[in-house]
């Protein structure tokens, strides 16, 4: 009864022992519409199998001779599923040795030395089951904390409809407390709540200038406020009244939100959530919103990623899982144009000189850019003028050169792929003087070599000259074809 023409049968899946998670599983594909076939060495398995009209067989699974009588053709996948791991590794084995490599295969260990041992065997996912278990039970129950979290929230909001919320950052706030203050104000609205941010000390960066002018974020100065005005107060990325925000110590606080380790301080309030692992204020708040259902704005999941990226260093300090997934589920929310402008460093006013010195000497001759700026203090200043020049119409090249005590500094940027600019750099000034990438290069050249020259203004004229005559001869560029 064990003879299956196997030239008919020609499944996606092959299952090897069919214990207790096999037949789940296969219960599970069947399910799907999955075709496949069971191998199992208990006939009594087998048959019942058979009256379920599944297609199984017995065999001994660590037999290499058993995939002999299995059309492999089709497969995309085998799940070896015994429990007994010896059988699982030979059934391995003989997969790999017989069976095409792009079949993807799992294998069941005991424990982690099987685990391993079938990882070089080349197994491509290992499982041990009671840990598969588990990690989906903890997942249930983060999932259960989370709910509860939210119905808690739901419960204390709903005790606030109709009435108003000052919302406290902490003093010179970040994008993290902004953007969890924004979150939460949207979470306000959505139960009748009218909130207002309130913060003490000053936006002090460029960058968080721009974060809230960028995003056009409504903040208010303690100061400008009554805080006697409202009918309750919620703490963001802070826990404590007058620790680190402009509100009296003792203040009665409504709600807290914070990912700051609170230490043995102890605080009153009738919500709090402060998760010390988690790596910004903005995240919690995410899950909030999540949770909650609600919607989410371009300019919130902007703000929000801002300020989980700015608050971990772009995931790489004090961040967990959650801020991740946090991240990754306000990436495609958000405005990708904007977090670019908060990204670029912003510009000192040396470089803002530079850059207008740059554009106003500019000369075009066929596609590149020429600019001598004088006289210069920071020669970091050349490469990023170079750089934003070269968004010009028609640019393709740009060469941005200053003086520096005795030595021009030189600095170039192309996006034509026909200009080595490294090598055109080389050519120009000298193989020991200049260098670089194909699209990014540079070059120092000494003024003693033009120390012929008395008077300083015909000294920058001659390098000026000399400058632009050795880029163009080595671009084969006229300089009549100035434009
Ligand atoms: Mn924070």
């Amino acid at each position: 009864m064990n003879v299956i023409d196997k030239s008919k049968i020609k499944p996606l899946y092959l299952v090897l022992g069919s214990g207790s998670l096999g037949f789940a599983l296969v219960k599970e594909l069947k399910e799907r519409d999955k075709e496949l076939f069971i191998v199992d060495k208990d006939p009594q398995k087998v048959e019942t199998l058979r009256e379920e009209a599944y297609d199984a067989i017995v065999g001994d699974i660590s037999d290499p001779e058993v995939l002999e009588k299995i059309n492999t053709k089709n497969l995309a996948a085998i799940m070896i599923l015994s429990s007994d791991p010896l059988a699982n590794k030979a059934a391995l084995a003989n997969i790999r040795k017989k069976v095409s490599p792009d079949v993807y295969c799992v294998a069941r260990a005991s424990d982690a030395i099987n685990m391993q041992e079938m990882e070089t065997l080349g197994a491509d996912l290992v499982i041990i089951p009671p840990k598969v278990v588990a990690k989906s039970l903890a997942r249930s129950l983060e999932r259960a904390e989370s709910m509860l979290r939210g119905n808690k929230l739901v419960q204390w909001f709903n005790g606030l409809r109709g009435k108003t919320l000052a919302i406290v950052v902490h003093n010179n706030p970040d994008p993290d407390s902004i953007s969890g203050a924004l979150a939460l104000q949207e979470i306000a609205k959505s139960f009748d709540v009218v909130s207002d941010i309130l913060y003490g000390g000053e936006i002090g960066h460029q960058e968080n200038k721009a974060f809230v002018n960028l995003l056009g974020i409504d903040l208010f100065k303690m100061e400008d406020r009554d805080i006697s005005n409202y009918d309750k107060i919620a703490l963001v990325d802070c826990a404590v009244p007058g620790a680190n925000n402009k509100l009296q110590p003792g203040t009665h606080i409504g709600a807290v939100f914070d990912h700051h380790p609170l230490g043995d301080t102890h605080i009153d309030a009738e919500f709090i959530d402060i998760r010390p692992n988690v790596g910004a204020s903005a995240t919690i708040l995410t899950k909030y919103l999540q949770e909650l259902n609600i919607d989410i704005d371009q300019k919130l999941a902007t703000a929000l990623l801002y300020g989980i990226r700015t608050d971990t260093l772009d995931f790489k300090r004090n961040t967990d899982s959650s801020d991740l997934s946090a991240a990754s589920f306000l990436y495609p929310l958000s405005e990708h144009d904007i977090l670019d402008q908060l990204e670029r460093p912003s510009m000192s006013t040396e470089t803002l000189d530079v850059l207008g010195e740059a554009i106003l000497n500019r000369r075009v001759y066929s596609g590149y850019l020429i600019s001598n700026v004088g006289t210069i203090r920071d020669r970091d200043t050349l490469p990023q003028a170079a750089d934003y020049l070269l968004n010009l119409e028609g640019i393709s090249t740009t060469l941005v050169f200053g003086i520096s005590e005795d030595t021009i500094f030189i600095s170039g940027r192309s996006n034509d792929i026909r200009v080595n600019l490294g090598d055109v750099m080389k050519k120009s000034f000298g193989e020991g003087s200049g260098g670089g990438h194909a699209n990014a290069a540079a070059a120092q050249v000494s003024l003693g070599l033009f120390s012929v020259a008395k008077d300083r203004q015909i000294l920058l004229k001659l390098v000026d000259e000399s400058v632009v005559k050795r880029f163009l001869n080595a671009v084969g560029v006229e300089e009549s074809s100035k434009n």
